[in-house]
């Protein structure tokens, strides 16, 4: 038993010298002095040795305790000074000129798009409104003159959350609330010129152009005079100067139950240059932005006196801008979270689609 616990020594001794690191020492602790560890078996075997010589033999154990021990404690300070001594040469090493190799964030293509036409209309007097993405049947539909049951729900397949509320399916749902914060500013003769940007939901087949997650911009305008020529003069505006050129649209009759007259606001493809393709399936126009002047029962349910105020409102589909203003022939890759794809548009690096290709 006492030639044991020598050997025990020599064999942590041998073993010491060769521990380099930090974990290598926690494994010495645990192979000498862990539960099943050499010291443990030692002193299980202390019952066989003969009554005379236990204690001895106890006592030399121990002192094989106590030497492996305070060694562990020793060589492991010695490791961590070491270690932390590399880190510092390490840290002094490093070259504050060396070029930074870490990528940088980029700004979502949708984003881009969105603060290029908050700042367009911004500069025609418009404010830019915030509103929640869950709303409620109201104003989704009640207020924009859909009753319950009325066909025109159809048009939209709604998330509804067991809360009652829903997910908005369209950015006319904050309609009711913008035209009631700013009645009382109407009244005094300010007219109400107001842009909400948001997130929509519906419960879509998704392909190249649909998505079930996408953005719209609304746009209102509301005053004593205000006319059809008005709602062209600020879509014209504002399709020149995102694309920076003239673009072909269209106008077409089209049926909204919170506008009368209603109408389509279509754009040629500029993925195909109006030749048909899958962006547009195959028709060569892209539906972008429906408008309208705002349908009496609308401005009734905000307060505003039908007889006396006259607006328009337009529902911009803010992805599909994106789609045509970037080129991007599928509208899948926005939500893909395929960051290199995403962060290859910035506002510098922008160019017509016809003269950068294609994003797909
Ligand atoms: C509406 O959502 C109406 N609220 C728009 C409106 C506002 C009309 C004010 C009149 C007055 P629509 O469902 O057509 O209409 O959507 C408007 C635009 O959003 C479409 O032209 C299209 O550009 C875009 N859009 C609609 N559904 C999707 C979809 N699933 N994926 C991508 N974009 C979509």
């Amino acid at each position: 038993m006492l030639e044991k616990a020598e050997e025990l020594t020599g064999l942590f001794k041998n073993k010491a010298e060769q521990a380099k690191k930090s974990a290598d020492i926690e494994k010495l602790r645990v192979e000498f002095l862990g539960k099943k560890g050499h010291l443990s078996s030692l002193m299980q075997e202390l019952r066989n040795v003969p009554n005379d010589q236990k204690k001895e033999a106890g006592q030399k154990i121990n002192d094989a305790k106590q030497f492996i021990e305070n060694a562990i404690a020793k060589r492991l300070a010695e490791i961590k000074e070491f270690e932390e001594k590399m880190i510092v040469e390490q840290a002094e090493a490093y070259d504050e000129s060396m070029p930074v190799t870490t990528d940088f964030g980029s700004y979502h293509p949708i984003t881009l798009v969105k603060n290029e036409c908050e700042n367009i209309f911004r500069s025609m007097g418009f404010t830019v409104e915030d509103y929640s993405e869950i709303t409620d049947d109201y104003n989704c539909f009640e207020a924009l003159n859909i009753p319950k049951h009325h066909p025109a729900r159809d048009m939209q397949d709604t998330f509804y959350l067991s809360s009652g509320q829903l997910l908005k399916t369209h950015t006319s749902a904050a309609q009711n609330t913008i035209l009631r914060k700013y009645k009382s500013s109407l009244e005094k003769g300010n007219p109400i010129r107001a842009i909400f940007p948001g997130r929509c939901f519906r419960n879509e087949k998704i392909d190249a152009c649909h998505e079930n997650t996408f953005f719209q911009m609304e746009g209102i305008m509301v005053d004593k005079d205000i006319s059809i020529s008005n709602l062209i003069y600020f879509m014209k505006t504002m399709l020149s100067e995102v694309f920076q050129k003239d673009v072909t649209v269209r106008l077409r009759p089209g049926f909204f139950p919170f506008v009368e007259p209603g109408f389509e606001l279509d754009i040629q493809c500029l993925i195909c240059g109006g030749e048909g393709c899958s962006s547009c399936k195959n028709s060569g126009w892209l539906e972008l932005c429906p408008c309208g002047m705002i349908h009496p029962n609308v401005l009734m349910a905000a307060g505003i006196d039908p007889e006396e105020y006259i607006g328009f409102a337009f529902g911009l589909g803010l992805t599909r801008l994106a789609m045509m203003r970037y080129g991007v022939g599928d509208i899948r890759m926005f939500n893909s979270g395929n960051l290199k794809a995403l962060s290859q548009f910035t506002d510098k690096s922008f160019k017509k689609p016809e003269d950068e290709g294609r994003h797909n």
